[in-house]
């Protein structure tokens, strides 16, 4: 019998992964169906593998039309936009490209933090925009020895702690458990942290479990000169609060790389001079969407080739 090598690409990805792909397996892309439904109830039994990014997930109503899948190779860490609880069920496996853009998303977080403090994007406009000819730049806000707040202590965490001690910050966080090998305060009720923190960055998984988590009533904790920084997903910040707070003076400002509903950013936050936006691309350097990119195809490969997965989840 001939060895099943059909792939469903969910949403594009890198180009050449795309073209490692299309040169080892036969690939199909869901995203380029007209009509998705038609095809999958007339293709579903083909798929053993699906390949899709971590912003976008895969639904179940997908997944239940794929009555043979073994493998969902993410190109991401975050598996918030798959049910686990359904791949487990059902023995699906699930890889991510962990390790691969710790650092960078790390970086993107202490970049949103000195550009939202330091007013870089604002000023750039004030440059570009000929004002400097006319009045004095303003003053910003320093960023070194101040109190940071980090919400989430896994590796992206820890990775943007470690950028802070460059810049003497007292640092303290929150997070599902205490880790006592760390040299940094455990705050166990996120909203005394709220209340210590200068800056508050969030780094925590998505998912239902921490949907909404930082809502009104950490933004009232938070002292109306905070910052707050989100480089982990959208559905963690109650976006109405989020401007609501902003709008109210309850918060200072804000740097986003993640929204409630990407690629859609509210008007208002595009109207605020002191918020910093970025189009989620914490992870997207060259380096390491490679990274990324050899991942998952060594993943898919593995999987075909019937061998242990490099990066599956538990
Ligand atoms: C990527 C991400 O932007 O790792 C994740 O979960 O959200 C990001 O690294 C995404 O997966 C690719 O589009």
């Amino acid at each position: 019998t001939p060895t099943p090598n059909e792939v469903l690409l969910i949403a594009p990805v890198m180009e050449n992964l795309q073209a490692r792909l299309e040169a080892a397996f036969v690939v199909h892309r869901l995203y380029e169906q007209a009509d998705p439904v038609a095809f999958l109830a007339a293709k579903g039994e083909a798929f053993h593998a699906i390949v899709t990014r971590g912003d976008i997930g895969v639904t179940t109503p997908i997944l239940e039309q794929l009555p043979k899948l073994g493998l969902i190779a993410v190109f991401g860490v975050g598996t918030d936009a798959i049910d686990l609880e359904y791949t487990r069920q059902r023995g699906i496996a699930v890889t991510i490209t962990s390790g691969a853009l710790t650092e960078d998303v790390a970086d993107m977080a202490l970049g949103l933090l000195l550009a939202t403090a330091r007013q870089l994007c604002h000023n750039d406009r004030f440059v570009r925009e000929g004002r400097w000819l006319q009045e004095a730049p303003g003053l910003s806000v320093q960023v070194s020895g101040k109190r940071l707040g980090i919400f989430g202590m896994g590796n992206i965490g820890r990775a943007i702690a470690q950028r802070a001690t460059g810049f003497n910050m007292h640092i303290q966080y929150a997070s599902h458990r205490q880790d006592s090998t760390l040299p940094y305060a455990y705050y166990p009720d996120l909203l005394e942290l709220a209340r210590e923190s200068d800056f508050f960055v969030i780094a925590i998984s998505g998912g239902k479990d921490s949907a909404g988590l930082v809502d009104k009533a950490v933004f009232d904790a938070l002292p109306s000169h905070a910052l707050v920084i989100n480089i982990a997903r959208g559905s963690i910040v109650n976006q109405a609060d989020l401007i609501a707070a902003l709008q109210n003076g309850d918060i200072a400002g804000a740097g986003l790389d993640v929204y409630a509903q990407e690629p859609q950013v509210p008007a208002e936050l595009l109207a605020m001079e002191n918020v910093v936006l970025q189009p989620h691309i914490a992870s997207a350097t060259q380096e390491t969407r490679q990274k990324m990119s050899d991942i998952v195809f060594t993943n898919v490969e593995a999987f075909f080739n019937q061998a242990p997965l490099p990066h599956a989840i538990e």
